[in-house]
């Protein structure tokens, strides 16, 4: 399959938007069942999040035996993962090296940015155009954005003054930045943040820290992996496989079965320390059952991290500005990080608290606060993503009789199952709003439903089947179960990326599924019933 020259439409059964884990393996599986596809992505190279994010210290926090394809097993007891945690470059490596194997690339246009897509209820195809006007005609539109790929970038009065350079954690330059013998100020201290401070600050002259909100962060633990445990592993992948999507976050979390009232006070010390020194990030969350559930629970666990902030940051002002003290353990994102504490006990490191002295303007030489100029030669944005919806809405889809999907979605996103929304005949999403999607080892969420949508298509095809579309009821139910199973838990507790909070404006929804095991249990029975739940015609 070949694009056809500029002025013509392409005709391709599928066209996928995005170039990474999710869009690659879509397109791998299109090609296997004899489809033509084509990916569209706007990056110049493949890899997605991780093509993107090259920021000093940009790393996974889910573990690289897990955070990896597991569909083709030669892949996977082929590929040698260096560290625990892998870091940009190894997992960009991996993914260009899947690309390779597989020969995907001849069905990718890069710098392909696409601004439409429009269904033709009278040909059912999808129109889809990209900026530059090069347009695609196909059967199904399948959305593989990503959750976190549209960046959040605050503007601040006078940014067009600021005489130094300005970067993006979520769009580093790929020749790298270098900020030996420079003033820098970071902005955001989540994940991307707490990642890169400690690297800025080992590099530059001096570095100023701008926080909104501290963050819970635990050592990431991370360490080199050695030969025995990576053979033991692979020895039994297909069962280590299995066993984490059964996993209510689709990743081998040790959860202790004990509450913690349970515990003496001798035994919750311990088991807390266990997780945030030998076992690291995201095992943290594991160290009680009831630690996610049960706020007595959650704020042990909050005051045992706090603890350990006062314990390693040397000035109690710093301290004290680091501890979190609005929002419980797991209720954002648990940040993993490698010395970042420690990082503020470094005399070219600065921390201004933007909710006491908030930032007032950017100026020639420096960012403005509270009446006096903080002086920096950079700034660098860790401010996160329009995360869920961002990247979706930039694109205009206009389904049947004319609707939006911002228009549709300006509440909050509609989905059902987060694979289709009412409306959007033959538009699947990968780990769309409304699935487990970032509550889980991404990569495996992704397989999921890569194989949920090449297998409908299957059928569809095979049944002689135009089109699949959700009834709106179906789609009012679902998002109904969604907030109702979110608001049983921690997260409801506070403003996170999860709700939108981050972006003014948004409404504040929760659009993720909490319980991959059980979610994954309900597509399976739906497919199994051969997608009776949706309007197949
Ligand atoms: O983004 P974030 P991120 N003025 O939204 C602040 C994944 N990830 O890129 O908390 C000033 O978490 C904002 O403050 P507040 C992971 O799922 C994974 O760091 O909104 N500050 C916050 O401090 C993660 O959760 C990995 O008050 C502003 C920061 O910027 C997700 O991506 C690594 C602001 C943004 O933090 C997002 O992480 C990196 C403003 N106007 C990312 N707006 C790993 O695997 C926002 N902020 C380890």
């Amino acid at each position: 399959m070949n694009d056809t020259p500029s002025e013509e439409v392409a005709l391709v059964d599928a066209v996928v938007v995005g170039a990474g884990f999710a869009g690659l393996y879509m397109l791998h599986r299109l090609r296997q069942q004899g489809l033509t596809a084509t990916v569209l992505e706007r990056g110049s190279g493949v890899g997605g999040t991780w093509f993107w994010n090259r920021y000093p210290g940009a790393r996974c926090d889910v573990e690289s035996l897990e955070y990896s394809y597991k569909f083709d097993e030669a892949l996977q007891s082929e590929w040698a993962w260096s560290e625990r945690y892998a870091t940009q470059p190894e997992i960009l490596r991996y993914i260009e090296h899947v690309v390779e194997r597989f020969d995907l690339r001849r069905n990718i246009r890069f710098d392909s940015n696409v601004i439409s897509a429009d269904y033709s209820a009278r040909s059912r195809r999808w129109n889809i155009t990209i900026e530059g006007g090069k347009r695609y005609e196909a059967r199904y539109f399948i959305a593989a954005t990503g959750c976190l790929s549209q960046p959040n970038e605050p503007k601040y009065p006078g940014q067009e003054s600021f005489g130094g350079d300005i970067h993006y954690t979520s769009r580093w330059p790929q020749q790298g930045v270098d900020f030996t013998g420079k003033r820098v100020a970071v902005i955001g201290t989540g994940s991307s943040g707490i990642q890169s401070i400690p690297l800025i600050a080992a590099q530059a002259a001096h570095l100023t820290v701008f926080q909104r909100t501290p963050n819970f962060s635990v050592p990431a633990c991370n360490r080199p992996l050695q030969p025995d445990e990576v053979a033991k592993t692979k020895i039994e992948y297909g069962r280590f496989r299995e066993h984490n999507l059964e996993q209510p976050f689709a990743f081998n979390l040790f959860v202790n079965p004990r509450n913690l009232a349970d515990a003496s006070p001798a035994e919750r010390e311990r088991e807390f320390e266990r997780r945030w020194s030998a076992f690291g990030g995201l095992q943290f969350l594991g160290a009680f059952q009831d630690v996610f559930t049960d706020p007595t629970a959650n704020r042990a666990a909050q005051e045992f991290i706090r603890g350990k902030i006062r314990s390693i940051v040397q000035d109690p002002r710093k301290a004290e500005l680091l501890m979190p003290s609005d929002h419980a353990v797991g209720c954002k994102r648990l940040c993993s990080d490698s010395g970042y504490f420690e990082t503020y006990n470094r005399p070219n490191v600065d921390l201004v608290d933007i909710r006491a002295e908030p930032i007032e303007s950017f100026v020639q030489n420096g960012v403005r606060v509270a009446g006096r100029v903080v002086e920096v030669d950079a700034i660098v944005y860790a401010t996160g993503f329009d995360a869920m919806t961002g990247a979706l809405s930039r694109i205009r889809i206009q389904g049947r009789e004319g609707r939006r999907l911002t228009d549709e979605w300006a509440q909050g996103a509609q989905t059902y199952l987060g694979l289709m929304s009412a409306g959007f005949p033959n538009f699947f999403m990968v780990t769309g709003p409304g699935s487990p999607s970032v509550l889980t080892n991404m990569v495996m969420a992704i397989e999921d439903h890569v194989d949920w949508i090449s297998n409908c298509i299957a059928f569809l095809d095979a049944e002689g089947i135009h089109t699949i579309e959700t009834p709106g009821e179906r789609q009012n139910e679902w998002m109904r179960d969604v907030s109702a199973i979110a608001e049983a838990t921690q997260f409801s507790g506070c403003n996170s990326w999860y709700y939108g909070s981050n972006i003014p404006g948004k409404p504040r929804v929760f659009t993720i599924y909490v319980g991959f095991a059980d979610y994954r249990k309900k597509i399976g029975q739906i497919a199994a019933r051969q997608y009776d739940s949706f309007t197949l015609e």
